[in-house]
């Protein structure tokens, strides 16, 4: 039987992934847009087929997290076997300049979705994309046994994400997991999260259509790894035995000065000649370090990410150069430009 998947979050990074992925294993895939005044489906584009085709897989609604009612109705139309919670205000400096916002969205509306699951009666597993940001001032390694001390309303509200998704998991018997993911980046990643900050200042100074580029703290150390494996591991904790939480992470540690250092060097470049320093761009409290420790996923799950950060920034620099080549399209392999035949 075709099994049906409904992603929240799936105009994002990690959705498209996730969605191309699900696609690939014959899933039926629904996702959660935001009305906006422009198309937001630049990263999706390139699966679309007309929903009139009968081979069509992938299906697209209007809802906001914001909006209880709308999750019941809309888990109740779908019947969704796997649901996948990655919709949130994701970007930590903003998350001070919106904390309540943040809250609504990242933390509120994870448990307007369980509450939809519960009281749409649909059964289904639930995962919920928790972060290494709730580590926050605890020092590397973390791990699954690592206490939570989150540092901006960002981390504080997947903190209470986190534990409300577990309380559903212990309440009411739902199949509810946490992926406890470090951060993971790609061509796709947002243009405001700094490794697709630098690697596009990286391209378009390398082209010589601008000269510097601006950032905040380079001291910080992350472990970044490739976004696509990292959906990967969201699928395999939902097709596990039991439910459970898991940390992913690659176990590398880099500044931002090494990733900055890393990407010019990629294109020939000596970054102390361009890169230059604006503090708006710190935060009033910084996460100093963020290391993880994925041997539980890699027992439990089998899974192990291959591209280290080094390779992820040649990666990274390598699409952002040819994008400007292409206009921008290299994220889309057959590019279709469409309004989804949403409404
Ligand atoms: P993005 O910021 O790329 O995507 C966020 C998605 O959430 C977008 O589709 C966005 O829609 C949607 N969204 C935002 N607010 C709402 C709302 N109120 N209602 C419905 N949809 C909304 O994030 P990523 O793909 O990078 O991350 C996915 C999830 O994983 C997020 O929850 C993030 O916090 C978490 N995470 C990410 C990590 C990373 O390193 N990438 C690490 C750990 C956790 P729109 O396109 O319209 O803006
Ligand atoms: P992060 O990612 O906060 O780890 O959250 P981000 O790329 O925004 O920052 C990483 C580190 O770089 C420093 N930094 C800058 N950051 C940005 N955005 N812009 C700059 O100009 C800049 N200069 C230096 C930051 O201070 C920070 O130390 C990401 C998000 O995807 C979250 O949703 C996710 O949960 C975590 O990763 C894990």
């Amino acid at each position: 039987m075709t099994k049906r998947a409904l992603i929240t979050g799936i105009t994002g990074q990690d959705g498209s992934y996730l969605a191309e992925l699900l696609l690939s294993k014959g899933y039926e895939v629904h996702g959660l847009i935001r009305r906006a005044s422009t198309f937001n489906t630049a990263r999706i584009d390139h699966l679309y087929v007309d929903p009139h085709d009968p081979e069509a897989k992938l299906f697209l609604h209007y809802g906001d997290l914001s909006d209880g009612a709308r999750m019941v109705t809309l888990l109740s139309e779908i019947q969704p076997d796997e649901v996948y919670n990655l919709a949130a205000q994701s970007h930590v400096r903003v998350s001070f300049d919106e904390p309540e916002h943040t809250a609504d969205t990242t933390g509120t509306g994870t448990v307007r979705l369980l509450e939809a699951v519960r009281l749409s009666g649909v059964h289904c597993r639930f995962y919920q994309a928790s972060s290494s940001e709730m580590f926050g001032a605890t020092p590397p390694p973390q791990n699954e046994e690592t206490p939570f001390y989150p540092r901006s309303p960002y981390g504080a509200a997947k903190v209470y994400s986190y534990w409300i998704t577990k309380n559903y998991r212990e309440a009411y018997d739902l199949f509810a997991v946490n992926g406890i993911l470090f951060n993971h980046e790609s061509p796709r990643r947002g243009e405001t999260f700094v490794t697709r900050k630098i690697t596009r200042a990286v391209a378009a100074i390398a082209a010589g259509k601008q000269d510097h580029v601006y950032l905040g703290n380079l001291d910080s150390v992350r472990d970044w790894g490739y976004a696509a494996e990292y959906v990967e591991g969201m699928w395999r904790m939902l097709q596990a035995d039991e439910p459970d939480d898991f940390v992913l992470a690659t176990g590398g540690s880099f500044t931002v000065r090494d990733f900055v250092e890393a990407s010019f060097s990629r294109a020939g470049l000596d970054w102390e000649k361009h890169v230059r320093f604006d503090e708006r761009y710190l935060r009033p409290t910084e996460v100093d370090a963020l290391v993880g420790d994925a041997s539980k996923a890699k027992d439990k799950l089998g899974w192990t990410p291959e591209v280290d950060t080094a390779e992820l920034a040649r990666i990274m620099v390598d699409a952002d150069i040819e994008a400007l080549r292409h206009d921008g399209s290299h994220w889309i392999d057959s590019p279709k430009l469409s309004s989804w035949g949403t409404k």
